[in-house]
């Protein structure tokens, strides 16, 4: 039972300048462990409270002082000294410490990182990878990428509405072999706007292209270009995520850079169209994260063709998950661990997923850190796809490359 011997936080920043806390758990044998907290921008309204000190002196408001002194004084206080059973035992233990159903008063920012440093430094005790440490429950296995070429919405400026367009692998044998190629769409994806007179100055939040674009479809069109560019039609797919709830006004869709607004059968016709004349195979948050009623026609729509992603509609929430799973709304459920705020939750949300027949992403944030918890994660937990973002920006690169460690010499050590 390994025992806690000292916890500390300190104020680091993200990939968005943003401060953000590095989290380091020491057991009583001598192991450390220590986690870095992500933190995304298209929130979805349902997720545990990221707690922010709203200091408008310091960061804009978003100095997480507050956060790294409930790590340090109220968790630490708590936790030192005592052994726990198992994650969950140490996860329940906080869960109870902060006492609120969305993790408010101590903040979820803060009870992640100690979830997440204690994991780690209990694989480190064991002498094990992470990956084989995490009590996931499930067959560990190599996960598929989709991976973000262009990026519009609230991690581009807005100048489209959809989020994210990403390239989807399939057929290839490793994950190196899938990067390769999704390497070489990143670059088309740049040739191709270029080509066609769009100016790019850099990439987006999560490290793809950002180009202002006439339209949502233009970066469908852009992206199936970019794949045959490349001859991989037959290997590479799309999955777009519209994050819809982030224009929504009232009961329609607000897509300002075509100048119209959709109800939301519209929406569903539209999303239906872009599946039957591009490669869509996967949708997420096609619709708004309350509007029940219509992800049940949604996925009743498309529900048999494509991936219906819950995002912002589930938030890694098990009571969330179970009612859409009562419903049948949508069919798969992304998976972010700062979304619920422990790991153990984030297991719980994994389960029910496999129990249900629903498939599940797991997924990085928009801001992100060097840490690449979420690699070991994905892997453990064996759900078969992940989401980083592009295959730029270190932030993302960590993730990757950790995957690629993972593949190419851990897993062969452990078989
Ligand atoms: C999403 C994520 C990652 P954010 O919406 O799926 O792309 O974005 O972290 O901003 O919520
Ligand atoms: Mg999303």
């Amino acid at each position: 039972m390994p025992k806690i011997k000292a916890v500390d936080a300190f104020e680091i920043l993200d990939s968005r300048g943003n401060p953000t806390l590095s989290v380091t758990v020491a057991l009583a044998g001598g192991d450390l462990g220590r986690a870095q907290v992500p933190s995304g921008a298209s929130t979805g309204k349902h997720e545990a409270v990221e707690l922010r000190d709203g200091d408008p002196h310091r960061y804009r408001g978003k100095g997480v002082r507050k956060a790294v002194t409930h790590v340090k004084q109220v968790l630490g206080g708590a936790l030192v000294g005592d052994s726990f059973d198992s994650q969950a035992d140490l996860d329940q233990r906080m869960i109870e410490l902060d006492g609120t159903p969305d993790k408010s008063r101590l903040g979820a920012n803060a009870i992640l990182g100690v979830s997440c440093a204690y994991a780690r430094a209990v694989a480190n005790e064991e002498r094990i990878p992470l990956w084989a440490s995490l009590p996931s429950g499930a067959e560990p296995s190599m996960p598929v990428p989709m991976v973000n070429m262009i990026s519009g919405g609230l991690h581009a400026g807005g100048l489209i509405e959809v989020q994210d367009f990403l390239a989807v692998p399939h057929g290839f044998q490793t994950l190196a072999d899938s990067l390769e190629a999704l390497v070489a769409i990143h670059h088309a994806t740049r040739n191709w706007l270029v080509q066609k007179g769009y100016r790019l100055t850099g990439v987006a939040d999560e490290g793809g292209w950002g180009p202002a674009l006439e339209s949502n479809e233009a970066a469908l069109e852009a992206l199936t270009a970019a794949i045959a560019m490349d001859g991989l039609e037959s290997n590479v797919s799309i999955a777009i995520d519209v994050a819809s709830s982030h224009f929504r006004v009232g009961n329609s869709y607000r897509l300002t850079s075509e100048q119209r607004t959709l109800k939301r059968h519209e929406m569903i016709d539209l999303l239906a169209s872009w599946v039957d004349r591009y490669p869509v195979v996967s949708i997420e948050d096609g619709l708004d994260q309350d509007d029940w009623e219509g992800w049940v026609a949604l996925t009743q729509r498309l529900g048999e063709k494509v991936q219906l992603i819950g995002d912002d509609l589930f938030t890694t929430n098990p009571k969330r998950l179970a009612h859409g799973v009562e419903l049948r709304a949508a069919n798969s459920v992304l998976v972010k661990m700062n979304q619920i705020g422990t790991l153990t939750e984030t297991f719980e949300v994994l389960r029910m997923a496999r129990e249900a027949g629903y498939r599940a992403v797991v997924s990085a944030r928009s801001g992100e850190t060097e840490d690449s918890f979420l690699a070991d994660l994905a892997v453990a937990s064996g759900a078969g796809q992940i989401k980083i973002g592009s295959i730029t920006r270190s932030e993302r690169l960590s993730k990757y490359n950790r995957l690629l460690e993972i593949e190419g010499r851990e897993i062969a050590d452990a078989t």
